[in-house]
């Protein structure tokens, strides 16, 4: 279950000497050069409402990216209203999630806005709905209980999305295994609790019959994803018409069909998910309530986990020590913006494996019942402790990006290659060296003391003057630290 109310910033593990440094659980930092100097453009990869996506190919590292663009001037009132490109970023910040599409940085210029993300291979999932070859019950099953995972993990962090449909989800790859990425915060939210949303939004198939013309809450995201459930293993969506309006007039009449040759071979715990997502919203499943379903328990999850990939997962969490503040920012910029998603693939098949509740997190409980299933549980349940004393958090819980900076191996993340890669990133400027000043732009934020980022350098590097060269940068965190 959740791990309390989370805050947007973690504290990075730091020694005892350094001040408390904090770093954006989600490095996203808005780049002070131009798009094209840091990025080759490529194709365009479609149109998404007023933005286009094109390929990309980020210059220092040579990976293949994908680069939303907005052209200010066709930004729409009603995004303005609702705090624009701001609130998107603000949301993307706050998220952390393996089956949430990961956002690199974002850049102005004088006529656009451009985020660049990971590059999804696979497509979208709607093509996997338009294809005559049926999915097979276990791989909708898997594909829910991960759409689930990721709405749950947003609405404990009181975002809606407020847009879910196959089009927005996309596929990693184009292997067997379907992993999902969640995109487009466009229509995102942060809401209160008890508080109602308003605003009519999202596409008709899919919204929330109390969307449509009145004030709603949250829930709106489980009725889409009941709509998803239902066209996944049928190949068509429950409510149907000619037009917008005629769509909505039958979501609004909340009337739909579990009949009929498509559902002949559906189980009746599947159709069963659909009438509790399928609700009015007083009693509808929340995502947390949908993934404790009986098909969800029927259907267990099927991972091809490596055990090697168990066993370093295993030995790293118990063998973790925190070491100085610059070595475990580093670590966190590198892992945020250099470790590709394929090399990251075995670690988070183990994470979806530990975090068995699948909020999306790794709470306590999580980490006691997975370490028990190799020693005796009071063992685990010291071993779990120690893993969340190197943490230094309040809330007991270990997001995406912190269970892969105790978990990657050292030997993948701090190579030399990464760490030339990651001083030039970090050298916005070129001029040589990596100061408090550019640290603090790349991995804290700008409302931070920038003498904690300059304690921070002194710590490692023992001198007051402030900033590293690469000679310096190379042989601290490969070899001193
Ligand atoms: O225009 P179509 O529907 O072909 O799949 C997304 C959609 O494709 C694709 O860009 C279009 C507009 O949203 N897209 C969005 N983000 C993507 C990403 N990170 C992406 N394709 C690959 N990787």
């Amino acid at each position: 279950m959740g791990c309390g109310k989370t805050k947007v910033k973690v504290s990075v593990v730091t020694s005892t000497e350094t001040p408390r440094l904090k770093i954006h659980r989600t490095l996203i930092r808005k780049h002070t050069k131009n798009f094209n100097e840091e990025y080759q453009s490529g194709n365009k990869i479609g149109t998404g409402g007023f933005a286009e996506v094109r390929r990309c190919t980020h210059k220092l590292t040579g990976m293949m990216r994908a680069v939303k663009i907005y052209y200010k001037n066709q930004f729409p009132a009603d995004y303005i209203a609702s705090g624009g490109l701001g609130q998107e970023i603000e949301i993307l910040r706050m998220i952390d999630h393996p089956n949430i599409v990961k956002v690199y940085e974002y850049f102005e210029d004088e006529k656009c806005f451009y985020i660049t993300m990971e590059f999804c291979m696979g497509g979208e999932l709607f093509d996997k709905i338009s294809t005559k070859e049926k999915l097979s019950e276990s791989t909708v099953c898997d594909i829910m209980r991960q759409l689930l995972s990721v709405i749950a993990y947003l609405h404990e962090k009181n975002i809606a999305h407020r847009d879910l449909k196959p089009e927005n989800i996309l596929l990693e790859d184009r292997n067997e295994e379907l992993s999902l990425k969640l995109a487009d915060f466009g229509n995102a939210v942060i809401f209160t609790k008890g508080k109602l949303l308003k605003g009519e939004t999202g596409t008709s198939y899919y919204m929330a019959p109390e969307v449509v013309d009145s004030e709603y809450s949250e829930k709106c995201d489980e009725w889409s994803s009941g709509v998803i459930l239902y066209m996944l293993l049928s190949g068509n969506p429950p409510f149907t018409g000619n037009n917008d309006e005629e769509i909505i007039s039958n979501v609004k009449k909340q009337e739909f069909s579990l009949e009929g040759q498509e559902f002949a071979k559906v189980s009746d715990e599947a159709k069963d998910l659909i009438k509790k997502l399928l609700q009015p919203e007083s009693t509808r499943f929340t995502a947390i309530e949908a993934l404790s379903h009986l098909w969800f328990l029927s259907n267990p999850i099927r991972k091809n986990v490596r055990q090697a990939t168990l066993s370093s997962v295993s030995h790293n969490l118990k063998n973790y020590k925190s070491s100085t503040a610059l070595k475990e920012a580093i670590r966190a910029f590198i892992i945020s913006q250099i470790i590709t998603t394929k090399d990251m693939r075995p670690f988070r098949e183990v994470f979806s494996v530990i975090d068995e509740d699948q909020d999306g997190k790794i709470n306590e409980k999580d980490l006691v019942a997975y370490f028990a299933k190799n020693m005796n549980p009071n063992e685990a349940e010291t071993e779990a402790q120690n893993v969340f004393k190197h943490m230094d958090s309040e809330t007991k819980c270990l997001e995406y990006s912190e269970y892969l900076r105790l978990t990657l191996d050292s030997s993948m993340i701090m190579s030399r290659n990464n760490l030339v890669i990651a001083f030039n990133m970090l050298d916005v400027d070129k001029t040589g060296s990596v100061s408090a000043e550019k640290l603090m732009l790349a991995i804290g934020n700008s409302s931070q003391d920038i003498n904690i980022w300059k304690a921070v350098i002194e710590e490692a590097v023992r001198r007051k003057d402030g900033s590293i060269e690469l000679p310096q940068f190379i042989e601290l965190l490969l070899h001193k630290i």
